[in-house]
């Protein structure tokens, strides 16, 4: 267990060395550039805090993948790397399918994903009602896979299991999933009565050697209409979550004070652990609260209690606040919602600038295309400054679909090539018949 929890932690503070050596490569990708962007751009994009090196776009037949995918299955609506599973040493990574319909409509599916030192997928396997040996019933609707996180080991055996939420009731519940070698089920414990749109693995914050998660519920009238609500939860041995010991964060609990309207959807679809960034003690936990400010989207940086996991104080980022600058939508989207969405999905990205404060990834879905940024952080939990990657920002050329949500989900896998550079995971791509897809960013820091 200790293992994997080193492995976890390692994904979350590894800092990256500042090489002079790697210029070389962003210097020929600036010249290039230069013949088809404007002086602004090419600027701006030699100020980027990191070399883009390429993409990998998984979805059903292409970058190795092979799945019984249907319109509308929501591939990739969350996921997680989740250590390596089938012990290749190659980091695997767990990918939800919330509305596949084995054994009922929208009853839900994951898929464990076996990576290749590429970025493509080398093999999956399926957990649903009627695959991967998950002996389960499931309600129609009870979205299994809405959110999915990799834990670590918990049961000690040296594979690394996963959390899955199926949030919708009657079968409201949180599954920890013992997987075999061969990504299949071994064994799972089902928690009950818990809702978790959003579900984030946040490391090991009450020390005692299990990896600890975060269930999202933006729908919680808590204080007010759709203000929305995090749940901080410990589990014991047996992966039984201690409910005694959750802590709620709304308006209403857990010392968040002012500052939610109703409607903001607090909580979101994740949340991110930046570890004590302001080095006082307090844990930084990134939440989002997508429809803040009309629907513009914020980010709220809580610095959490070491021992209650209280917020102890809180710092608030859309745009024009705190350092980020951006221009956010309001508008109807073509899909009906409202607005820009920031701070939807979002995940720690390690140092990627270098000054040893941790950085954020996050994005607006629905700008465009979808918007990702990386927010270089000040240690006052203020935005120093960002990148935005887009289809026409940020290097990496990316070629979206008009109804693309890209970044609408965001996990951070980390050095998958084993060359140094930082991979992340990025989905909301609409995919081949409506799918869904999922993109691999390959980001090489200065
Ligand atoms: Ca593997
Ligand atoms: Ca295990
Ligand atoms: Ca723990
Ligand atoms: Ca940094």
């Amino acid at each position: 267990m200790t293992k994997n929890v080193l492995f976890f932690c390692s994904l979350l503070f590894l800092f990256f060395n500042c090489s002079e050596d790697d210029n070389s490569t962003q210097n020929e990708e600036a010249v290039d550039e230069e013949e088809v962007l404007d002086d602004d751009e090419v600027v701006e994009d030699d100020d980027a805090s990191y070399s883009a090196e390429g993409f990998v776009t998984i979805e059903n037949g292409s970058g190795g993948l092979v799945a019984d995918l249907d319109a509308g299955d929501r591939f990739a609506r969350d996921h997680d790397a989740i250590g390596d599973v089938n012990g290749d040493g190659v980091i695997d990574y767990i990918i939800g399918a919330r509305s596949d319909d084995d054994g009922g409509v929208d009853a839900g599916a994951v898929y464990v994903l076996f990576m290749n030192l590429d970025g493509s997928v080398l093999s999956n396997q399926k957990i649903s009602m009627l695959e991967g040996g998950f002996n389960e019933t499931l309600n129609a609707g009870n979205f299994f896979g809405y959110g999915v996180a990799g834990i670590g080991d918990y049961d000690g055996d040296g594979i690394p299991d996963i959390a899955v939420s199926a949030p919708v009731p009657p079968n409201n519940s949180l599954y920890i999933i013992h997987l075999n070698e061969d990504g299949t089920v071994k064994e799972y414990v089902k928690n009950e009565s818990i809702i978790a749109q959003g579900l984030t693995a946040i490391g090991d914050i009450d020390n005692d050697g299990r990896i600890d998660l975060v269930a999202c519920d933006p729908g919680s009238n808590e204080g007010g209409s759709n203000r929305g609500a995090i749940e901080i939860l410990f589990l014991n041995e047996r992966s039984e979550v201690l409910n005694a010991r959750s802590v709620t964060i709304s308006s209403t609990q857990g010392g968040f004070g002012e500052g939610l309207e109703d409607q903001d959807q607090f909580g979101g679809r994740e949340t991110a652990i930046l570890g004590d960034i302001d080095n006082d003690g307090s844990i930084e936990l990134a939440v989002g609260a997508f429809m803040s400010d009309g629907g513009k989207g914020a980010i709220w940086i809580l610095s959490l209690d070491a021992e209650t996991f209280n917020v102890v104080s809180k710092t608030k980022i859309t745009e024009g606040l705190n350092g980020f600058t951006e221009t956010l939508d309001l508008e109807t989207n073509p899909n009906g919602t409202i607005g820009a969405q920031f701070g939807h999905a979002m995940c720690a990205a390690g140092d990627i600038d270098g000054d040893g404060i941790t950085d954020l990834i996050t994005g607006a879905n629905q700008q465009n295309e979808g918007n990702a940024y990386i927010l270089y952080l000040n240690s006052d939990k203020t935005v120093r400054s960002y990148d935005k990657i887009s289809a026409a920002e940020g290097g990496f050329d990316l070629v979206l679909d008009s109804g693309d949500r890209f970044a609408r989900s965001i996990s951070y896998v980390g050095d998958l090539k084993g060359d140094g550079s930082v991979a992340i995971n990025f989905g909301g791509g609409v995919g081949v018949g409506g799918t869904g897809s999922l993109y691999t960013l390959f980001f090489r820091p200065n």
